[in-house]
């Protein structure tokens, strides 16, 4: 994963130092892009251990059309637990609970889950129901019917509803292309704002994998995925492990598998495996919320 390593050292070199609404700074720079081909190996990084189980398990709430975290609670999966929080800390039902009681009460109480759980019309919403189109189910009929279409686009961002979201959507649109001998397919996303150190592996890891579900949703060979992003940062209290990060030398990719295949809209967690993942150990880092 020589690209993600990349990114870092673009960043670190020709980005300014600014400030943004959570409070800690970052070093950033505007419009990068890097390729990953997925037959090189699968995309996941190298250089610090990454939950790519969190990874699987948030894709697939996202295909499901979920938009509530109690799904991810009770796998155990705590990447979004701080913005329902957020939320929940301005509503008349908050008694200065800390966010381990809250999480156990989104976990243990249904009806308190279905209330405070939810993040708003998020990525899972916009890309299942967009205003009543299922723009995934669309996508993949569009691929399999029409593949040198250019506008095989899937948007998570809807303006009328960005305000009523807990964070409006990173990754913000997604294009397809089929290759001219219609064998193999690739995505490019549009992503607005990208932490290289928390969001960014697990961004890369996640769309390489909805790559290689809708190809082989639609017979293809899963290519390459092709990462644009906007505001690219390292928030500068990531900057320690960015640079440990960097001293390591990267390690052979590992392999993606996809057992008992039937669709991508009923694919199982324990059906997608990944094989000869050899990391670095991982790194903790504080998240900006
Ligand atoms: N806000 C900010 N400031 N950065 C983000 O990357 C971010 N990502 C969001 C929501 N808001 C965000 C959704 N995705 C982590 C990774 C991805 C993610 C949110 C959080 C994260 O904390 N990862 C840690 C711990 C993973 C674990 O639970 O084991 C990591 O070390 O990768
Ligand atoms: P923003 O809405 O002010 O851009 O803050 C969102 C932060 O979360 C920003 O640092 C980017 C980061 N982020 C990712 O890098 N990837 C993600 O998937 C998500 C949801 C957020």
């Amino acid at each position: 994963m020589q690209q993600y390593l990349d990114l870092l050292k673009l960043v670190k070199k020709k980005g300014e130092h600014r400030a943004n609404r959570t409070g800690i700074d970052t070093i950033s720079y505007f419009g990068a892009q890097s390729r990953y081909d997925l037959r090189d190996g699968f995309p996941l990084v190298t250089t610090k251990k990454v939950f790519m189980k969190g990874i699987t398990h948030e894709l697939l709430w996202f295909i499901a059309g979920d938009t509530n975290i109690k799904y991810l609670v009770d796998n155990d999966v705590k990447i979004w637990n701080e913005w329902p929080y957020e939320k929940f800390k301005k509503s008349p039902d908050f008694k200065g609970q800390t966010l381990i009681e809250f999480i156990d009460l989104i976990k243990t109480d249904p009806k308190f889950a279905k209330i405070h759980g939810d993040l708003g019309p998020v990525y899972g919403k916009q890309w299942r129901d967009f205003g009543g189109v299922d723009q995934l189910k669309k996508i993949i009929q569009q691929i399999k019917t029409t593949p040198d279409s250019r506008r095989l686009i899937v948007s998570a961002w809807n303006p009328p509803l960005v305000d009523s979201m807990a964070l409006p959507p990173c990754h913000t649109m997604f294009q397809f292309y089929v290759s001219a001998d219609h064998k193999t397919l690739s995505l490019q996303l549009y992503q607005r704002s990208g932490d290289l150190f928390l969001g960014v592996p697990f961004n890369i890891a996640s769309y390489a994998l909805l790559l290689a579900l809708v190809a082989k949703e639609c017979n293809l060979e899963a290519g390459e995925f092709v990462h644009t992003i906007g505001d690219t940062h390292i928030y500068t209290n990531h900057l320690d492990q960015v640079d440990l990060q960097l001293s390591r030398e990267p390690k052979k990719l590992p392999t993606l598998k996809i057992n008992n295949f039937t669709s991508i809209f009923d694919v199982k967690f324990e059906d997608i495996v990944i094989e000869n993942y050899d990391s670095w150990p991982g790194i903790k880092g504080a998240v900006a919320v």
